[in-house]
């Protein structure tokens, strides 16, 4: 069965955007995933189709109204696709969250505009908040675009090469090492002699070290992860 995507938002025309192009655009094609974007005006009941309203105790700007989401949520929730809510209030989105979400049989992900969206409908529908990081967007279309990205990468088949997912740095914990090709010299800066060699397993010790010393220099947060999980003090 494929992996599902549903997302409810004010702006469908936004979908699937980037990911109907390149490995994940061919994996929709041959059914390996499928995504449906959902209008939430579609489910207001008033003339004026209104899906939002001022904020209770005041401010600037708008909330979502609960009674309008929560009939989208009604028409869209499914039996195990996981709900989640794309907010900067949320808990950062990682590469283990991932993981488990692609592992599953898929996602329904409402996204927000305004200034926020009713807290009452998050709790009564038990959805998940998910941030992808420390900034702030428009909406939470692009941060969807961004989990299901993500999340299809994985399905198998998505990716030309299943080999090229597991020989990830980051699927190890670690920055990624630096890649170079021809031509061996490029205006006068050198590719590392290593990498011309030949010796597969010298050049496999190189790549390793570096991406250790890069992830130490740059992100001491997954170093110390990484220094935890493979043994403390022995690299
Ligand atoms: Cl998930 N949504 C919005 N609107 N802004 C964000 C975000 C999400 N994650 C980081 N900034």
């Amino acid at each position: 069965a494929p992996w599902i995507a549903k997302v409810l938002t004010l702006y469908p025309e936004m979908f699937p955007g980037p990911l109907g192009h390149s490995l994940a655009g061919r994996g929709m094609v041959n059914n390996l995933w499928q995504l449906e974007a959902v209008q939430i005006r579609d489910f207001a009941t008033d003339k004026h189709r209104t899906v939002d309203d001022s904020p209770f105790g005041g401010g600037a700007g708008m909330v979502m109204r609960p009674d309008v989401l929560d009939a989208a949520l009604e028409a869209t929730l499914s039996a195990g696709l996981a709900p989640l809510v794309m907010t900067p209030r949320g808990r950062m989105l990682n590469q283990d969250r991932v993981r488990d979400l692609a592992a599953g049989p898929g996602v329904v992900v409402l996204c927000g505009r305004f200034e926020g969206i009713d807290q009452r409908v998050i709790e009564a529908r038990g959805l998940e908040e998910v941030s992808i990081g420390d900034y702030v967007l428009s909406g939470g279309e692009t941060a969807a675009l961004t989990l299901i990205d993500a999340c299809v990468r994985l399905i198998p088949g998505v990716m030309g090469s299943e080999a090229t997912l597991d020989e990830e740095s980051f699927e190890e914990g670690l920055l990624e090492y630096p890649h170079f090709t021809r031509p061996a010299d490029w205006n006068g800066r050198p590719v590392p002699d290593i990498l011309l060699s030949g010796h597969h397993e010298r050049i496999r010790a190189w790549r390793l070290a570096e991406a250790r010393r890069i992830t130490a220099d740059r992100r001491p947060d997954l170093w110390a992860r990484y220094c935890t999980r493979h043994g403390a003090g022995s690299h």
